[in-house]
């Protein structure tokens, strides 16, 4: 039987699971989920069973269900090992592993909180002004610190393409899909990014997000989408921090915002 993966091609998350299989060569179907939306098919029933946060990415191999990108992406170095996204040598994988939680975490957040301004449009004009100039710094710092480093590395992974670039990279094309581009403040960041978004698995998994992303403007015209977002630990603390603990109270109680869905 082959690979699935359950996915919304805008999440990050997902795009790191199907640059990984890409890379692999990993034959795989996409099955296509809201976790926002409750749903009752078969379908929906084998991704709740997997994700009972139902979240998405979910991989199902067989009989085995996994939820969580960064748990995937480790089975599927040990299951499908060639070619091996970590790199070799323990100190490197450590490190790699630690640039995967900064992304998936910090750097993650303020992709989220620039979305619930800007897409979203959460927040009156002079809220927004101030958390897109928080945002903004935030994005710098973090610049500064993926540009460390690339010193002396061709890739985040090392000298090989591997994991470090493919956890690295949906986030960095999220800022730029948000109007936050890279400049030559970030010199080496900024050939790197070139380099990965020549690759054909990250340009496939940027098409299938694009392809999605034109979809959703026909369906929506020019008012902001109405979705129920859901929060947790770094989102909710980006929010708090960065001065908008009213558009969360005001979110719940307009039910727009919500936390994990509670297990059944
Ligand atoms: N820790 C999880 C996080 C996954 C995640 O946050 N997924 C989001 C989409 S970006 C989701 O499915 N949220 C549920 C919702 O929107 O209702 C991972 O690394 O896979």
């Amino acid at each position: 039987m082959s690979l699935k993966v359950f996915e919304l091609p805008l999440s990050a998350y997902v795009q790191k699971v199907k640059i990984a299989l890409y890379e692999k060569g990993i034959p795989f179907d996409r099955v296509f989920i809201d976790p926002s939306e409750k749903g009752d098919g078969l379908e929906y029933q084998e991704f709740v069973l997997a994700s009972p946060r139902r979240e998405v990415p979910v991989l199902t191999d067989g009989a085995t269900r996994l939820a969580d990108s960064t748990v995937i992406l480790e089975y599927l170095d040990e299951r499908y090992p060639s070619p091996r996204l970590l790199p070799e040598a323990a100190d490197e994988r450590a490190r790699v592993r630690m640039l995967e939680e900064m992304m998936d975490t910090e750097y993650e957040a303020v992709n989220w909180g620039i979305s619930e301004v800007k897409v979203y449009e959460r927040a009156p004009d002079e809220q927004a002004a101030k958390l897109l100039i928080r945002a903004s710094l935030q994005l710098q710092r973090l610049w500064n610190r993926l540009e460390r480093e690339l010193e002396g590395r061709h890739w985040m992974n090392g000298r090989e393409f591997g994991r470090g670039d493919v956890v690295v990279y949906p986030h960095i094309a999220g800022s730029q899909g948000l109007g936050y581009p890279l400049s030559d403040r970030h010199p080496r960041l900024m050939d790197w990014e070139k380099r990965v978004a020549g690759r054909s698995s990250v340009k496939r998994v940027l098409n299938e997000s694009a392809e999605f992303l034109r979809g959703k403007r026909l369906e929506q015209g020019d008012e902001p989408p109405d979705g129920v977002r859901q929060y947790r630990d770094h989102r909710l603390e980006w929010m708090m921090k960065t001065g908008g603990a009213d558009i969360i109270v005001e979110g719940l109680l307009r039910g727009t915002i919500c936390f994990a869905q509670e297990y059944e």
